[in-house]
């Protein structure tokens, strides 16, 4: 008798929190309202199953109670029974997967007038990528993700130069217009999760995957990671924001684009095509018998474009594009005086030999102060790629880490009791050792970060300017 009333009680209970229960979803703010349904569909078959199943246990229990008199008798078949609960079962099954399978076939099968943005997610921040005005996303790939490159675009697809890229866990979509979002991973799984939209996706190292969706609320809403990445897993939050098509694209035209983020970044001041020609030139080989100093084995580039070349055959030529490329594809054509027609043929693409001749053209004309890197700039490119900013605020809040604002200069307690001031050398221990000195107040969960130490001391120079 208890067991069946504690079962009753139980049913009840149940029923009674599923209607009073203050963990209600998130208002819906997307097409996937079909999502929506079937989850209530399939809670409202497995809703009843489980009240009559415990109903009927409940029943049993005290119909068929203990009785000296009566015997349990053998039965070994009943195909009534049988039949009856085998159909039963089946239409319940059908009618929680039938639903599925359609919503699923929706899913699956992008509008053909969806636009297509891009979600990186690393350890433990998100970023985005538009296609830019030729709405073809440019290749990519883990090998060209550098401080400078942090999507890995591949600097030499045309149509990745107008990639407008957006860094910062802040991203913008037009009110009820289809997007396809296509997601990679830089380092582990993730999971792209907007509760209101209903639609989310793993992010695996390696693969892109992707979901589509037309928002259809104007509003803000919270990303979150949903797969487990780490210790900072917790913090790996963005926001997304729906805004009117015209509202949408002000926003876009703001944000650079890969070309000028190239231009911006690049520590060399190179354009993007010169950078594309000097990652050509390391991977061709001209550098081991070609640089920018006097003593190489081929003709120096320093100061090449735009001089006269005396050849072996005493004519002399202007060094232009027509000259570079004719050198480079033909080198026996043309032999400078003075040196062995040993280059070899290079089997180049036109874009690959014009990037080349770029690349001779501004780092041989460069002068020496053009060197000097930007460091404070890759600094917070790092702080960003690295991860650090999860837990680092560079504004004066409080993070799970203490903020860098000020940090350079400032007094700090240690929890050993300890009092020292925050100079180069601590920064330096700090990061590669976040164990050795922990300051008051927090607690011991950095990571020692995956830098080298060139990294380190950009992200030092940048925590001073802070
Ligand atoms: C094995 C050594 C070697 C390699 C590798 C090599 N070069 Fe050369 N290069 C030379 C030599 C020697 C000359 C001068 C003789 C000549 O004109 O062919 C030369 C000449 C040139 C010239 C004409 C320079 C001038 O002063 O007029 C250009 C341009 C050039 N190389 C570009 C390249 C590029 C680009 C690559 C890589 C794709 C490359 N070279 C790889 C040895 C090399
Ligand atoms: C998982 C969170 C987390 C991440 C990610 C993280 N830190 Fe920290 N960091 C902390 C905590 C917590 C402390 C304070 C405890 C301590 O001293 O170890 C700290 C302390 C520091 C300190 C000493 C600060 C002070 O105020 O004295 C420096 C410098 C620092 N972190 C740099 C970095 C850099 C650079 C990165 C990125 C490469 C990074 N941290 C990533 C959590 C993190
Ligand atoms: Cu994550």
């Amino acid at each position: 008798m208890g067991i069946a009333i504690a079962l009753i009680l139980i049913v009840i209970g149940s029923v009674v929190f599923h209607f009073l229960s203050p963990w209600v979803m998130t208002p819906l703010a997307s097409n996937w309202g079909s999502i929506d349904d079937i989850m209530v569909i399939t809670l409202i078959i497995t809703g009843i199953v489980f009240i009559a199943i415990n109903f009927f246990i409940a029943f049993a229990v005290i119909k068929y109670r203990h009785d000296k008199n009566r015997k349990a008798k053998y039965e070994p078949e009943n195909k009534k029974l049988e039949i009856w609960l085998t159909i039963v079962t089946s239409v319940g099954i059908i009618a929680m997967l039938a639903p599925g399978l359609a919503v699923y076939s929706d899913f699956v099968n992008v509008p053909e007038d969806a636009s297509v943005v891009e979600v990186v997610g690393q350890q433990w921040s998100w970023s985005f990528r538009f296609p830019g005005t030729d709405n073809q996303l440019g290749k990519s790939a883990i090998e060209n993700i550098s401080i400078d490159n942090p999507f890995g675009v591949d600097p030499l697809d045309p149509t990745g130069q107008d990639d407008v890229l957006v860094v910062g866990n802040r991203l913008v979509l037009p009110v009820d217009k289809p997007v396809k979002i296509l997601m990679r991973s830089k380092d582990v799984l993730h999971n792209f999760y907007v509760p209101q939209f209903r639609v989310k996706m793993d992010m695996v190292p390696g693969t892109v995957s992707y979901i589509w969706l037309t928002p259809t609320v104007i509003g803000e809403y919270e990303i979150l990671c949903a797969e487990f990445c780490g210790v900072g897993h917790f913090n790996m939050r963005g926001y997304v924001k729906v805004m009117q098509q015209k509202n949408f694209d002000e926003w876009l035209l703001e944000k650079p684009t890969f070309a000028a983020s190239m231009i911006n970044n690049s520590s060399e001041k190179l354009s993007v095509l010169a950078q594309s020609g000097q990652e050509v030139a390391k991977t061709s080989g001209c550098f081991a018998c070609h640089n920018f100093t006097d003593s190489s084995i081929g003709p120096t580039w320093k100061g090449l474009f735009g001089k006269t070349q005396i050849l072996a055959n005493g004519q002399s030529v202007l060094v232009d594009e027509a000259y570079l490329k004719e050198s480079i594809l033909n080198p026996a054509a043309k032999l400078v005086t003075g040196f062995a027609p040993i280059m070899p043929a290079m089997l180049l693409t036109d874009l690959q030999i014009v990037a080349l001749s770029a690349y001779i053209k501004e780092k041989g004309a460069d002068d020496q102060t053009q060197y000097n890197n930007n460091v404070t700039l890759s600094g917070a490119a790092l702080a960003q790629s690295k991860g650090c900013t999860a837990c680092h605020s560079q504004d004066g809040s409080r993070m799970l880490g203490p903020t860098w604002q000020g940090i350079f200069g400032s007094q700090r307690q240690l929890a050993s009791g300890q009092n020292i001031v925050v100079d180069d050398a601590y920064l330096k221990e700090s990061i590669f050792q976040p164990n050795a000195k922990i300051v008051k107040g927090f607690p011991p969960v950095m990571p020692p970060p995956v830098i080298n130490k060139q990294e380190a001391l950009a992200l030092i120079e940048f925590m001073k300017t802070l």
